[in-house]
């Protein structure tokens, strides 16, 4: 039986999160991305210990299914920075450098429904400063529906929706002279590697200029009794959530998964600082896929890793931006001390 997964031994690019590219939410896939979802299956079943990546979770079920993880009273993340943002936002002002004369944009990437950066876009346009607010994402219909919100909330915010990929679109951006303050928030950086998210890191330095600021959320390493069951709540949603990888697989791609022989098994001890989500067979069995001459044997009790959320602390985060072009201006917390927002800025 495989034995739990030093995490330094998965292949880096099984990882590639959701939020490389925003949210996948287009739901209707161009043939090369199911062409590439196939291969990525076929990769990961086939590997020793198995593994498939996280970013398959969000389809249409996916995304519902996160949305209300967001609001479990295990799931503590979204609501402490929310409390961030909600409580320190003259702190956060004062953070990113900007003044009131400076003209700005404000870029973020992934944005959803823009809840937490909402706060901070009443209290810039109530201060009267000059800014422009640009959510990047994949999905066409989520910027839309974010600019329609913001429209009838703070109809005085100038909303510059960019749809694409994050690097494609901040690319596109790099001509203008303003100074930027990009947000990657929600700790979506936890779901890479952290040689994934330096590589990362470092490519959004790469299109930001001195002086700019990368804020970046992510949930702060704590004791295993908190983090557990943020993973594992008693509603089931994160089961769902995992399962729902499999249910995608057999839909998708012509896989004949039985679900209710895999169970939902997080992992985590605050000495590793990773909560670790795992699907595990309750038997020994064989799954095949439409149009692929592969079988994949499982033996009872084997896993397959699902998702990897890291959590951090200063040495963790000085250690991935140690060959960028970063380094950690301030540091934002909510009360418990759960998450944190990280200003880093461009030299
Ligand atoms: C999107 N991401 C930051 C979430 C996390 O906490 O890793 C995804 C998630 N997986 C299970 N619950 C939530």
């Amino acid at each position: 039986m495989p034995q739990q997964q030093d995490i330094a031994e998965i292949p880096t690019e099984i990882f590639s999160n959701r939020s490389h590219n925003g949210s996948l939410a287009a739901y209707v896939w161009p043939d090369n991305m199911l062409a590439q979802f196939k291969k990525d299956v076929e990769q990961g079943l086939g590997a020793f210990p198995k593994i498939l990546p996280s970013k398959y979770f969000y389809d249409k079920k996916g995304d519902e299914l996160f949305v209300r993880i967001m609001d479990l009273p295990e799931y503590y993340l979204t609501r402490a920075e929310f409390e961030i943002f909600s409580e320190q936002s003259g702190e956060l002002i004062q953070a990113l450098e900007i003044s009131p004369n400076q003209h700005f944009e404000l870029i973020e990437l992934g944005p959803g429904d823009g809840t937490k950066t909402k706060e901070l876009l009443k209290v810039l346009d109530q201060g009267a400063y000059q800014f422009d607010y640009l959510p990047i994402d994949i999905s066409q219909n989520a910027l839309d529906q974010l600019e329609h919100n913001l429209a009838e909330e703070l109809p005085g915010v100038c909303v510059r929706k960019k749809q694409g990929d994050y690097f494609t679109m901040l690319a596109s951006l790099r001509e203008s002279h303003h100074p930027k303050v990009l947000f990657f928030l929600g700790s979506n950086i936890g779901n890479m590697t952290d040689q994934q998210a330096a590589e990362f890191i470092y490519k959004l330095g790469s299109n930001l200029q001195p002086d700019d600021k990368l804020f970046l959320g992510v949930d702060l390493i704590k004791s295993a009794n908190i983090v557990l069951p943020a993973y594992n709540d008693p509603a089931g949603l994160t089961k769902a959530f995992n399962l729902n990888l499999l249910a995608r697989i057999n839909s998708e791609l012509g896989g004949n998964f039985d679900i209710n022989k895999f169970s939902h098994q997080p992992e985590y001890t605050i000495e590793n600082g990773i909560a670790i989500s795992y699907l595990v067979s309750t038997a020994d069995q064989t799954v095949t896929l439409n149009g692929s001459n592969k079988t994949f044997k499982f033996s009872q009790g084997e896993k397959i890793l699902t998702e990897i959320s890291r959590k951090y602390n200063d040495e963790i985060i000085n250690n991935i931006i140690g060959n960028t072009d970063f380094q950690i201006a301030h540091k934002l917390t909510d009360r418990k001390g759960y998450f944190a927002d990280y200003v880093l800025k461009r030299i």
